[in-house]
Formats: structure tokens, sequence, C-alpha cells
């Protein structure tokens, strides 16, 4: 019920009641992660699907974003920290050139944040010679990169040349996500790993930085 009823806030771009409606799902003992996933996100996703379709315009979009925004901001400190907080590495994180979508990228650096990665996030729209400079510069353990379009994923393999370039592609775990990202295209640009969400990406990168 609270998972559908945050769902349904997003798709009806109710900014006056996610407030609510976000907190009565905590109270309830909903997981924070899974509303985020389970409830806004599949609100987003419908509203993305529509505006696709062209059965939605740009302002439902922004309004629907705004929504989900709201939500993850309060839901966001309800998530558990791991145990092992701090010290597991530095991770710069960011958008890809070209594409301001950060819903998805903030989401992986709050969880690989809150299971103690060190996150550096570079926000949105960022070029692929800040994330190689700042990961060299920071001795990153991984580059994260995000893209939510087809025309902006191209962007990524830029930064994994520009790593090569810097002499630290070994050394250096590359993960990329978003939407349009497939393992097939991880592969074939020579990126390490690509996650579906952002659970996922956590996963991947204990178990990449264990095997370091
Ligand atoms: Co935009 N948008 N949008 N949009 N938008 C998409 C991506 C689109 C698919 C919608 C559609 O047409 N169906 C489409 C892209 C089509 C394409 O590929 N070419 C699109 C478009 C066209 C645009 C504009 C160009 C529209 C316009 O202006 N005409 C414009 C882009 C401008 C630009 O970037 N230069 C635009 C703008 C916007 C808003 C501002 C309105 C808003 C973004 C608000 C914000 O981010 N602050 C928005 C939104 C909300 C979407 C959709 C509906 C939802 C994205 C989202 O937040 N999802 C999206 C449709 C869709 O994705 N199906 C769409 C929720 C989020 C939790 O999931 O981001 O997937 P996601 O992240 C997940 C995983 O992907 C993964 O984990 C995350 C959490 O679980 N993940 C990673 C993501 N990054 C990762 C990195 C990792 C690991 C995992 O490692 C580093």
């Amino acid at each position: 019920m609270h998972l559908t009823r945050l769902k349904d806030a997003v798709v009806n771009c109710d900014l006056e009641n996610v407030e609510s409606i976000t907190k009565s799902a905590l109270t309830a003992g909903v997981d924070p992660l899974k509303a985020i996933q389970e409830g806004l996100a599949k609100g987003i996703r419908e509203v993305g699907d529509r505006y696709g379709r062209g059965e939605a315009y740009l302002p439902e979009l922004v309004m629907a974003a705004n929504v989900m925004s709201k939500g993850v901001a309060i839901l966001e400190p309800s998530i558990p920290k791991g145990a092992d907080r701090g010290g597991l590495g530095k991770v710069v994180l960011g958008t890809v050139e070209g594409d301001i979508h950060d819903i998805g990228k903030s989401l992986v650096g709050t969880i690989l944040g809150t299971a103690g990665f060190d996150i550096i996030d570079l926000g949105v729209d960022v070029p692929a010679g800040k994330l190689v400079e700042t990961s060299v510069s920071n001795k990153a353990k991984i580059v994260g990169m995000s893209a939510l379009m087809t025309t902006t994923m191209v962007h990524m393999p830029d930064v994994i040349a520009g790593l090569a370039a810097k002499g630290v592609r070994k050394g250096t775990i590359v993960m990329v996500g978003g939407a349009p990202t497939t393992k097939e295209w991880a592969k074939e640009i020579g990126a390490d790993a690509q996650a579906g969400d952002a659970v996922e990406g956590l996963a991947l990168a204990k178990d990449l930085i264990s095997r370091r």
C-alpha cells in the first residue's frame, strides 16, 4: 500500500502530499531504499515512459522529478549505515557531460557512502577530463559514471581513455550505470562493471575492491 502511494504521488505530481506519504511509509517501517526503488522510482519511470511515448510533456516530467527528489530527501537519512563506515576507499562520481540527470547518481553516492566509501560527487554535466583529473589527484579507487541518455553515454569511453593516458587505468575500477547502460556496453568500452541499480552498484564495488 505504501509503495503504491509513493509511486502514485510521483505519477500524480503530488508535491503537496509527498512529504506526509513518505513519512507515513517510514513510520510504518517500510525500508527507505525499497521506498525509493519500488515506490518513487517506479512512479518516475512511469512518467518517463509516458513522456517517451509523447503522452506527457516536459513540465510534467519536471514536476514529477521534483516530487521524487522531495521524497528521496526525506528517505535518504534513514538508509541504514554500514557497520564498516569509512575507509573503503575514495569514489569519484559524476553524471557525464551533457547530461543533467542526477537522482540515480546521487542515490548511488548515498548508498556507497553509507556503506563506507568516501564519495567525491562532482555533480552533473561533468567533462571527462574533470573526472580523470579528480580521480588522479585523489588517488581514487573507483570512478563511477552515470548517464541517462543514449546521446551522453558515449562520453564514458573518453574517461577510460583519459585514465589510461595518465597511466592509472589498471589501478582504478571503472563502474558505469544509468538506464541506457548495459553489461554489454560496459564490456564494449572496457569498464569493469555496470550496475542496474544502487544496491547492485554497492555489491559490485565491494566485490571489485576486495579482489584488488
Ligand atoms: Co529526462 N530523459 N530528460 N529528465 N528523464 C530520460 C532519461 C528519458 C529516457 C525519458 C524518455 O524519453 N522516456 C529521455 C532520454 C532518451 C534518450 O536516451 N535519448 C530523457 C530526456 C530526453 C530528457 C531531456 C532531453 C528532455 C528535454 O529537455 N527535452 C532532458 C535532458 C537534459 C540534459 O540532460 N541535458 C531531461 C530532463 C529531465 C528532468 C530534469 C525533467 C528530470 C531529471 C531530474 C533530475 O535528475 N534532477 C528527468 C527525469 C526524471 C527522467 C526520467 C523520467 C527518470 C530518471 C530518474 O530519475 N530515474 C528518465 C526516464 C527513465 O530513466 N526511464 C528520463 C530514477 C532513478 C532512481 O533511476 O536514474 O535510472 P536511475 O538510476 C538508477 C540506476 O540506473 C542506477 O542506480 C540508480 C538508483 O537505483 N544507476 C547507477 C544510475 N547511475 C548509476 C551509476 C553507477 C551505478 C548504478 O555507477 C557509477
